[in-house]
């Protein structure tokens, strides 16, 4: 089983981190995008984008999302209580809602629309979106975005929260957490995980 991605966390890191974490083994193919490309136009690509798992007798499966429920199941890194599952679901929808807004304003090549969209993220939509995550964690009420603890939700979000808050995105602040102290402790905790879990 290979795991297509590009060589960065952006929507494959979360279902990596699964697969390692559930000990399922896969190979982690990494490509640029000259091979991405190559692969849309052979018709290889179900969705015609990244990531795909290909199986072992060639079937290649899309959409970020539910190939992080499919791992998650396996790894047992979704709650077995179905509410607070269903909550991880929306959590991933949260969260795909968000990344999108930040794709734009890296897609975009216009230099004057990038900086309004980066300002339009910092004053508005990222103090939004992090105060719907740290109300998520209050409620969930174990220091994990839903369920008792560690989810997928919690790995998808943990990529997409250092991305934007790591200083590789012009216009973001990088103490954009500052305001956010249970996000903040959240974001510890997810990283303690991660290392104690040796994963890379
Ligand atoms: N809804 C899809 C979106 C996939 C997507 O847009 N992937 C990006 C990389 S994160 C991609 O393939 N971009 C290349 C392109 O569309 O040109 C998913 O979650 O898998």
């Amino acid at each position: 089983m290979r795991l297509i991605y590009f060589d960065f966390p952006g929507r494959g890191e979360a279902i990596r981190d699964t697969l390692r974490l559930g000990g399922i083994p896969f190979e982690d193919a990494r490509v640029n995008f000259a091979e991405f490309m190559v692969l849309r136009k052979e018709g290889r690509l179900p969705w015609d984008t990244l990531p795909v798992l290909e199986l072992d007798d060639g079937t290649m499966l899309g959409q970020s999302n539910a190939l992080l429920r499919w791992a998650g199941l396996r790894a047992g890194l979704i709650p077995p209580d179905p509410i607070d599952a269903l909550r991880v679901d929306a959590l991933l929808d949260n969260i795909e809602d968000y990344g999108t807004r930040i794709s734009v304003s890296i897609r975009v090549t216009d230099d004057g629309l990038r900086a309004q969209l980066r300002a339009e993220l910092t004053e508005r939509w990222l103090p939004e979106w992090f105060d719907l995550l740290q109300r998520r964690i209050l409620e969930a009420g174990h220091g994990w975005l839903a369920g008792k603890t560690l989810s997928i939700a919690d790995l998808k979000a943990i990529h997409l929260i250092d991305k934007v808050t790591n200083g590789s995105l012009a216009g973001l602040r990088t103490d954009a957490l500052q305001t956010f102290p249970v996000l903040a402790a959240w974001r510890a905790h997810v990283h303690e995980f991660r290392q104690e879990h040796k994963l890379p």
